[in-house]
């Protein structure tokens, strides 16, 4: 089969579409497809040099006739630009605006073989497409794609109630890499957590929908019946509400705010148990992280939540707001050995057999495939 010429636009910033789309992009060069990123800086996660891989940096232009640099444009035609350039195959859009709408308007200024992939990953839609503003560009961005996915069940459905798009819109799991696995660490005797506390763990980007209040809550009613630490990993705008939430509750000694983290690993490997108590979520793909380092979650029964966590077997679904259920659940998994056992080893098998990278990859390079089917393969 030949090798493809594919361009991805995603944002760069640490954040769940754009890791998806780097490491698709880097996953899809190994298997020698050539891979040309577009973003408004270097994607976070492509800090080393892979070979089959190029990165366009889109800048948005800076004249004083302009109120606002029109980023969209710039990003359109550099895509055009590449894409004629390289002779480009297809464009792979990770979320719907601007970067599908983008990667259209490009197709429109090279020519209809371009094919354009669109990716919708979750706030572009739960969030965003409540916005009546943004209702229609979205919808365009959608219908004009020339194949549209979304990374969870519970999205396309969200996508055809707010949207309603004329089209089809297909499942592609988020994946995690072989690679990503549980690593020897001293990270917590370098943190000061007694040896024999129990660590749990939360990471996101502190936006209100994680609702890191809830699970600090939580945690502080859980500290009643089990010694543990709570390691709260990333930064956003609630992180300093989060932090005076800790000290109003009394709980300074038993949380640690860790910021933005590059070595995730380490991490998840010191962690009993994940919590992810989000009021929206497409899908959660620190989920698969902490998974594929075992570490049972406990997530809320939301979005596509369960779709990974499996009620009882790899991990507990609790309902959002239910800080009364979500203690108790937590407590039986901090303190029932036998329990964190089972859940840590369906965690695994989770990660690697049903969200393998192999296995994901695949279906996105036939959609690839099927989407170039009308031009020569050799
Ligand atoms: O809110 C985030 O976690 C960031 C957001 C993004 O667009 O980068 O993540 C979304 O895409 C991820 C990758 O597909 C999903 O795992 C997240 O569940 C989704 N976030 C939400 O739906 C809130």
């Amino acid at each position: 089969m030949r090798k493809l010429k594919i361009g991805i636009v995603c944002y760069p910033t640490v954040g769940g579409s754009g890791i998806v789309a780097t490491e698709l992009g880097i996953q899809m060069a190994r298997r020698g497809h050539e891979i040309h990123f577009f973003s408004s800086s270097t994607p976070f996660r492509l800090s080393k040099r892979c070979s089959n891989v190029f990165f366009h940096q889109a800048d948005a232009n800076q004249y004083a006739v302009f109120q606002y640099p029109p980023y969209s444009l710039s990003l359109a035609s550099k895509i055009a630009e590449v894409s004629r350039r390289e002779k480009l195959d297809i464009i792979h859009a990770h979320y719907a605006i601007p970067h599908a709408v983008c990667a259209i308007l490009a197709k429109q200024m090279v020519s209809d073989e371009l094919k354009v992939m669109t990716t919708l990953h979750g706030t572009d839609i739960t969030t965003l497409g409540y916005d009546a503003s943004l209702h229609d560009v979205i919808k365009f961005g959608i219908e004009k794609s020339d194949v549209v996915t979304a990374v969870s069940d519970s999205l396309i459905q969200e996508t055809y109630e707010l949207i309603d798009p004329d089209k089809e819109i297909v499942r592609v799991h988020n994946f995690i890499e072989e690679s990503f696995c549980r690593v020897p660490t001293n990270l917590k005797s370098e943190l000061g957590i007694p040896l024999e506390n129990k660590v749990v763990l939360h990471i996101s980007n502190f936006r209100p929908v994680k609702r890191v209040d809830q699970i600090v809550r939580t945690f502080a009613k859980t500290l009643e019946q089990v010694r543990a630490t709570l390691l709260l990993v990333g930064d956003g705008p609630e992180s300093s509400s989060i932090y005076h939430l800790v000290k109003d509750l009394g709980i300074e000694d038993s949380v640690i705010f860790l910021g933005n983290q590059e070595s995730l690993q380490e991490i998840f490997s010191v962690a009993d148990v994940f919590l992810l108590l989000s009021d929206k979520e497409s899908f959660g793909l620190v989920l698969l992280e902490a998974m594929a380092c075992g570490v049972p979650c406990i997530g809320t029964s939301i979005g596509g939540i369960p779709e990974v966590i499996e009620d009882g077997e790899n991990g507990f679904l609790v309902p959002p707001e239910d800080i009364n259920t979500t203690k108790e659940r937590l407590v039986k998994l901090l303190t029932d050995d036998a329990l964190h056992l089972h859940m840590s080893e369906k965690s695994l098998d989770t990660a690697r057999n049903r969200f393998g990278a192999e296995k994901i990859l695949g279906e996105y390079e036939n959609l690839y495939y099927n989407l170039l089917d009308k031009v020569e393969i050799v």
